[in-house]
Parts: C-alpha cells; sequence; structure tokens
C-alpha cells in the first residue's frame, strides 16, 4: 500500500512549500518538494527535507501529560518524562476546564491569556478554532507582534496592504536588493529566481550587517549600522529627487505627498546619512543611480530590519522608493515584504471575535505577547492567573528571558502547553497536551512570499493520542458546554468558510479544486497583468495605481501617522540602544540575537540530524573587537548587560564589522544555565505596531580570565 499525498510546509517561512508525502502502509517515508509548485520547484530547505526525523522523532509528546514535579528545566536532550505523568484526555480537558472554572469566578475570565504565535501558519491550526475559544470564553487578547508588525504598519501605511512583487518576477529584474533580507537562510526558493536574473546580467545588491551566505553571493554587499535604514532610504530618495530621477507622471498620477517628501529629504544629504549608516556618501549616490536606472529594479525587502526600534519607519521609507522611481509598472520591479495581503480569507468568520462581546460586552483586554515578561510579574489589572500555550516557545523566543522564566516558575500561575515537543516551555507547564504536525491533519494553507493557496491533505494517523490545535479547541468548547455551532463545524466546514469571502482574486477557488489541483494560484484579474505580452501571467498590483489606502494613492504623507503624533511623512530616529546612545558608554557593542539559518526560530533545534548543520553557542564578533578585550578565537566570553548574562564561545569570522558582534537562537534548554539569547534582548517595542525590538540591542563582552563559567 503506497500512495503519494500532497501536503504544504506549515513553518513560519515565506515560501510555503508543496509538499508531497508518500506513505506506506500508513507510514510516510519519504518527503519531497513539489515539483509542479511555480515557487517551491521540487526542492525543499535542509531543515524540512529531514522531516521525517522530527514527525518520528523519539522524543515526540504523544500523550496529554500532568506535572509531578516542580517547575523548571529537568532534561537538555528533549525529553522531560521525570517531571510528569501520563493522564488520558479525559482527565486532561477537566484539569484544564476545572481550573479555568475556578479563576474566572474569583478572578474573572480575562485572567486567562493565550499564547501562541507561528508553529504552524496552516490557516486553520494558526487561527479558527483557538480564537473562537477565547474569544467565548472572554480571555484576555493577546497581541501578536514578536515578529512582523512594525514592518506590516510601515509597509501598509505607503501601499494600503501587504501585497508586493512576487517571486517568479525576480528573474526579470535587472538590479535586485536584498534588504535586512537573509534570502539563502530565510526565504530560499526565491534564490532561483534571482540566480536566473543574475545569468541574465541582473546585479544583486545586499544591505545587512551581518555577511549573511546571501551577501557572500552579492556583486555589491553594503554592511549598514543596525537601526539606520531609514536615513539610507531617505538619503538615496534626496539624491532620486534632488536629481530629477523620479518618474514624474507616476507620482502626480498614483502617490500622495511628494511634494512634503521632497522637502523631507532635503534633511538627508548622503553626507549626512553617512555618518549614521557607516555608508560612504559616495556609495549611497551610487546605490540610487543605479536602482533608478538599471532597471527593472525589485526590491526584497524582509522583515530583518524592522526588528528595530525604528523598524516601522524604516520600512515606510523603503516602501516609498518604488513608488517614486514608478517600478511598479515593470514586470520584475516593485517591492516585496509580506505578500499574504492577497488572499483575503474570510478570518471574521474563521475567528468570530463577535463572541468576545457577548462574553465580556466589550473587548478584552490586550497583552502585547512581547511583554511576557512584563504581563507575567507586573501586569495591572486582573493578574494573569492561567497561560494557555500553543504554536510557541516564549520561554526561548520571547525578549527579557530571565523575567519571563520569573514569571513561569510562579506557583500560581496555572500553564497549559499544547505542544508536538518537551520544549523549553513545557518545562514550565503544569498540564502538557500532545499535538499532531502537518503529516498528521488537514489544513487550508496561504503563503506571504508567493500567491498560491494549497491544500494540505492527512498523510497518516496522529501518532500517539496527538491532536490538532481545531480539535483540542473543539473539545475544550465541548468540556465547557459553549452551545455554539461555530464549535462543531468540520476541518471541511472550516475551510469552505476561510474561502466563502469577497476577494474576487478568490473567485473560483474551492475546496474540491484545492483538493483535486494541489495549489492554485490567486485569481488576479487581467487588468493587474499584461495581458497579450509574454509577461501576462504576471501580477502588477499598482501598476496603475489602485493602492488600497484611503486616498487610493500611495501615501507619502499619512494623515493616520500624523493623528498618532509621529512624522506623517517619515523620520529616521535612532534607536534608544544604538552605538550613539548614551547606554553604549556602559555596553558599547551592537549585538545582531540573530535566527539559526538551519533552524526555524527554536523549531527544529533539538533534532540531531538538524543540530549537525548549525553550531550553536557562538558569539560572532569583529577581530579589532576581540583584541581590544584580549579575546581570541575559541575563548569561553561572558556577553551582558543590565538585564542578563550569557556565556559563549568567541568566533572571530569577519561575518560582522566592528561595533556589532551576533549570536542565535535555540531553545534555552540546550545551553549552559538553561539560557538562550533573549536573556539580554529588551522588551521594548518599535515605532510602528508594537513589535519586538531583537535586533536594538546593546552589550559589553569580557575575555575569560575576568570570569568563570558556570558548570
Ligand atoms: N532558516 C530559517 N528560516 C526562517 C526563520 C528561521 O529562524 N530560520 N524564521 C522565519 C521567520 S519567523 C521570519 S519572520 C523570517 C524572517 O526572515 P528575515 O526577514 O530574513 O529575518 P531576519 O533573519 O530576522 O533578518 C534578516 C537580515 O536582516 C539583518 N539585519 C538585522 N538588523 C538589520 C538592520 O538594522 N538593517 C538591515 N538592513 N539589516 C538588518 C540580519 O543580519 C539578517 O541577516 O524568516 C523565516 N524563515
Ligand atoms: N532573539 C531572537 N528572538 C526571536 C527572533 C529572533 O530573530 N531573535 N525571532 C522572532 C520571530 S520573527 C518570531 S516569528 C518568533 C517565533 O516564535 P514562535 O512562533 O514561538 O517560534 P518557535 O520557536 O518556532 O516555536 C513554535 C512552537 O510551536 C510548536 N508547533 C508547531 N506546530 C504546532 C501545532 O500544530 N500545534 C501546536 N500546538 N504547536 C505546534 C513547535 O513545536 C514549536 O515548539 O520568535 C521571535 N524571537
Ligand atoms: S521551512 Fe520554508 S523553505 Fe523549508 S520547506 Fe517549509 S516553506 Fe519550504
Ligand atoms: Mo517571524
Amino acid at each position: 500500500m503506497k500512495k503519494t499525498v500532497h501536503a504544504a510546509c506549515p513553518h513560519d517561512c515565506p515560501d510555503a512549500c508543496g509538499v508531497l508525502i508518500t506513505v506506506e502502509d500508513g507510514r510516510a517515508t519519504r518527503i519531497q518538494g513539489d515539483p509542479a509548485h511555480p515557487v517551491t520547484r521540487g526542492f525543499l530547505c535542509a531543515k524540512v527535507a529531514k522531516y521525517l526525523d522530527r514527525v518520528y522523532s523519539p522524543e515526540r509528546v504523544l500523550y496529554p501529560m500532568k506535572r509531578v514535579g516542580p517547575k523548571g528545566p529537568t532534561s537538555h536532550d528533549g525529553t522531560n518524562p521525570a517531571s510528569f505523568q501520563r493522564i488520558s484526555w479525559d482527565e486532561a480537558l477537566d484539569e484544564i476546564t476545572e481550573r479555568f472554572r475556578k479563576i474566572i469566578v474569583e478572578f474573572g475570565s480575562e485572567a486567562i491569556l493565550p499564547y501562541s504565535y507561528g508553529g504552524t501558519l496552516g490557516v486553520l491550526n494558526n487561527a479558527s478554532m483557538d480564537r473562537r475559544f477565547f474569544h467565548r470564553l472572554g480571555a484576555s487578547q493577546l497581541e501578536r507582534s514578536i515578529c512582523s508588525t512594525a514592518g506590516d504598519a510601515g509597509l501598509e501605511s505607503v501601499l494600503g496592504a501587504q501585497i508586493g512583487t512576487e517571486p517568479e518576477q525576480f528573474r526579470h529584474s535587472r538590479y535586485i536588493i536584498a534588504w535586512g533580507a537573509n534570502i539563502h537562510g530565510n526565504n530560499v526558493h526565491l534564490w532561483p529566481f534571482i540566480q536566473e536574473a543574475k545569468r541574465n546580467g541582473a546585479k544583486l545588491v545586499v544591505i545587512d550587517p551581518y555577511r549573511t551566505r546571501t551577501a557572500g553571493c552579492a556583486d555589491w554587499y553594503l554592511p549598514i549600522n543596525p537601526g539606520t535604514d531609514v536615513a539610507l532610504a531617505l538619503g538615496m530618495m534626496h539624491v532620486i529627487i534632488n536629481e530629477n530621477l523620479y518618474d514624474a507622471d507616476y507620482v502626480a498620477r498614483y502617490t500622495l505627498g511628494f511634494e512634503q517628501l521632497r522637502e523631507k529629504v532635503q534633511e538627508y544629504a548622503p553626507e549626512y546619512v553617512a555618518h549614521w549608516t557607516g555608508i560612504d556618501a559616495a556609495d549611497i549616490r551610487k546605490l540610487a543611480h543605479q536602482y533608478v536606472t538599471a532597471r527593472p529594479a525589485a526590491i526584497r525587502v524582509n522583515y530583518g530590519l524592522q526588528r528595530c526600534q525604528n523598524g516601522g519607519m524604516a520600512t515606510r521609507a523603503i516602501t516609498m522608493l518604488p513608488c517614486i522611481t514608478g517600478s511598479w509598472k515593470e514586470v520584475g520591479g516593485g517591492l516585496q515584504l509580506s505578500i499574504s495581503g492577497a488572499f483575503g480569507l474570510n478570518k471574521a468568520a474563521l475567528k468570530k471575535p463577535e463572541l468576545m462581546h457577548k462574553a465580556l460586552g466589550r473587548e478584552g483586554r490586550m497583552v502585547n505577547m512581547v511583554e511576557l515578561g512584563k504581563a507575567l510579574n507586573t501586569l495591572s489589572g486582573p493578574p494573569i492567573k492561567a497561560l494557555f500555550v500553543y504554536n510557541s516557545n516564549p520561554a526561548a523566543v520571547c525578549p527579557n528571558h530571565n523575567e519571563v522564566i520569573r514569571g513561569l516558575k510562579r506557583q500560581d500561575l496555572f500553564t497549559v502547553v499544547h505542544e508536538q515537543f518537551f520544549t523549553d516551555t513545557t518545562d514550565y507547564a503544569d498540564i502538557v497536551l500532545p499535538a499532531t504536525t502537518f503529516f498528521e491533519h488537514k489544513e487550508l494553507q496561504a503563503a506571504y512570499g508567493h500567491y498560491y493557496l494549497q491544500m494540505s491533505q492527512q498523510a497518516i494517523q496522529p501518532l500517539g493520542e496527538c491532536r490538532s490545535n481545531v480539535d483540542v479547541f473543539r473539545a475544550l468548547a465541548e468540556h465547557l458546554g459553549f452551545e455554539e455551532d461555530c464549535f462543531r463545524e468540520s476541518v471541511d466546514e472550516m475551510i469552505d468558510t476561510a474561502l466563502s469571502s469577497p476577494n474576487p482574486w478568490l473567485k473560483g477557488i474551492d475546496r474540491e479544486r484545492l483538493e483535486l489541483e494541489g495549489h492554485v494560484r490567486l485569481n488576479f484579474e487581467s487588468q493587474f497583468s499584461v495581458p497579450g505580452t509574454q509577461f501576462s501571467e504576471y501580477f502588477l498590483p499598482f501598476a496603475k495605481g489602485n493602492f488600497p489606502t484611503r486616498s487610493g494613492k500611495a501615501e507619502l504623507y499619512s494623515e493616520a501617522l500624523k493623528a498618532k503624533g509621529l512624522d506623517p511623512v517619515v523620520e529616521f530616529t535612532p534607536p534608544s540602544e544604538s552605538r550613539h546612545s548614551v547606554m553604549a558608554k556602559t555596553y558599547p557593542l551592537e549585538l545582531l540575537a540573530r535566527k539559526a539559518d538551519n533552524f526555524l526560530n527554536t523549531t527544529f533545534s533539538n533534532l540531531p540530524a538538524v543540530q549537525n548543520m548549525e553550531e550553536s553557542g557562538l558569539l560572532e564578533m569583529h577581530p579589532a573587537d576581540a583584541q581590544v578585550r584580549g579575546i581570541t578565537e575559541g575563548d569561553s566570553v561572558r556577553v551582558f548587560n543590565s538585564r542578563g548574562e550569557i556565556f559563549l564561545t568567541a568566533r572571530v569570522d569577519g561575518k560582522v564589522p566592528r561595533g556589532i558582534v551576533s549570536a542565535r537562537l535555540h531553545w534555552a534548554k540546550l545551553s549552559p544555565g538553561n539560557i538562550n539569547i533573549n536573556v539580554l534582548t529588551g522588551e521594548q517595542l518599535s515605532d510602528l505596531g508594537n513589535a519586538a525590538t531583537f535586533y536594538s540591542t546593546l552589550v559589553e563582552v569580557e575575555p575569560p580570565v575576568l570570569t568563570a563559567r558556570p558548570n
């Protein structure tokens, strides 16, 4: 009995690959990229290529568990049986509902906080039954801002939506800027299109403080000081506008506020910008000239640069570039950040926020997920008495790790974690529930890096007693006696609900078609492509304006920003933790608390096959910074600031410029002291979108003679 099942990778990655799973006698035996998917093109990233190891790992959580030992890390290998005892699903659901009922009576329903993020981006298992459940319960709401909300707000402030250049068009670009975008590591399916463009003579420019593999492949690599991209984009626009290199016709027809922008850029002469960015004035001019003349020019801006305190304004400023050069008119032009806004699924019907009004008579309290430490320790209003974690590993991914752990250790906090593995967060759970992987449930999959909707079929039966997120919250609703019909919807009914949307680009796409075809391109109307040409298949959302903003134009001037007390055009404010700030006197080094190229945030970091590809526990330094501190390659160094300290192994490898150090994210319990790089990152929020600012962090580093490393 052998079959091949079409699925879609649901991990938090722009590529959302089409996947083919071979199943023999009920067991998955092979995984491969779908050769028919126009962006996946038959290959998977190295980590998901090893997915059978993950699905069938002996360290999977397979049964509901109840805590019997003290809270805290007990094991470095991902298994944690000593602290837990197996229980039945009924016992687990009874315990959870009983504790929730008591908490609601004593503290009110907002004392319960859901905590979820990107474990799966599957449409249903990311946000549907869970939201219905917590809305109906009247729980606190979670502001999901740990990743992208600064950039999304910046992008939307100009364009009105998260839409942009599709990956397939990059093959026609003549000039590509990878701006804060680690393409080889985080978005590898864009790379073949860039290679194709390069073979046709395109130039690749990389703007990144860290010399990534992508930077190593660039025709021109521009290391930039972290948190200064706003200034660079304004400097480029200074040149483009003052030298009349902009597209006057496009600007006049389709943009709003150009004269205010012209005025604003006068403050940002290349010489001034050079001081902040560390990029020569001559290079800033050259970049601006090349960007307008080597056409079509596409910008792949990714989320890296918006993890700075001014990340919203940075994304806003960069997004203005194709709007003033008219590059949106050209196949292979424009810009891509997230393009998820085109899917327009019926999310309101999936999440049912009206249930919250029914429960509370108002909106539930909002808690920012970046501030989990604060929320658990010092929140005013009803205290958080129960935390329900799914799709996330906050004990590793949250900033200000020490404060998060202090909160998670609270004896009076009832914590439920629905997980596939015994992560850093399950170490603090009272109840652990076993979660299916995407092999084990059916899903609808959208994307944030291409325009194909996919059906992800269930390939195998759930392992052990694993349940999907949808099934868990359906069961909890039933246990609490929630009577609304929406809690009884089946997976297929919910997929139909998601697709029942007025979005014209979903026309003709239904469940049956997705089941038959696996992936379906969004149905863009011909007015957006270039009919009758070789490019007729492409989507040019803004070739003729059509910006879904209030004004219908690209907003270089924004009344909405003005109403928030922000600069309505755009403004550069250096981050409060950067080389120019007061704090730099004590902590002079800018830390890039980066992602690992071979893990996905902390997912995969416990799998031996993937660990072999990634060296963990390193602090990358510039030789000059190492030398003045008496540090040499391989030393165990203490990296610290006012929030915490961590011991890492110095790697003096030229990947970072002087003044910057870099380290990577993984499970905390894989390191001595059970900590990771987030002991050093802070809870301060970005300028737009209330987002995390992982890349605006100052630290100091001490050589080994001054300190002893703990065991
Ligand atoms: N292999 C792998 N793939 C992933 C992930 C992963 O962890 N591993 N994570 C997934 C997730 S959740 C996301 S959000 C995406 C994110 O993918 P990206 O948006 O590519 O995000 P980052 O890796 O955070 O940052 C990209 C680059 O920005 C650089 N950078 C940092 N600060 C600045 C700055 O101030 N200016 C500029 N110009 N560049 C800066 C970093 O050095 C980094 O090389 O990737 C997804 N894909
Ligand atoms: N220092 C530093 N910190 C960062 C970042 C950084 O670059 N540097 N990146 C930030 C970013 S961009 C992001 S997006 C966040 C990511 O934060 P998270 O979304 O919390 O990321 P992961 O560490 O991948 O944890 C996801 C967990 O969900 C589980 N999971 C997977 N599928 C399912 C499922 O179907 N059901 C359930 N119940 N669980 C499932 C996985 O096993 C995994 O443990 O981290 C942020 N933290
Ligand atoms: S993590 Fe990204 S690149 Fe890897 S298989 Fe999934 S979608 Fe594709
Ligand atoms: Mo992210």
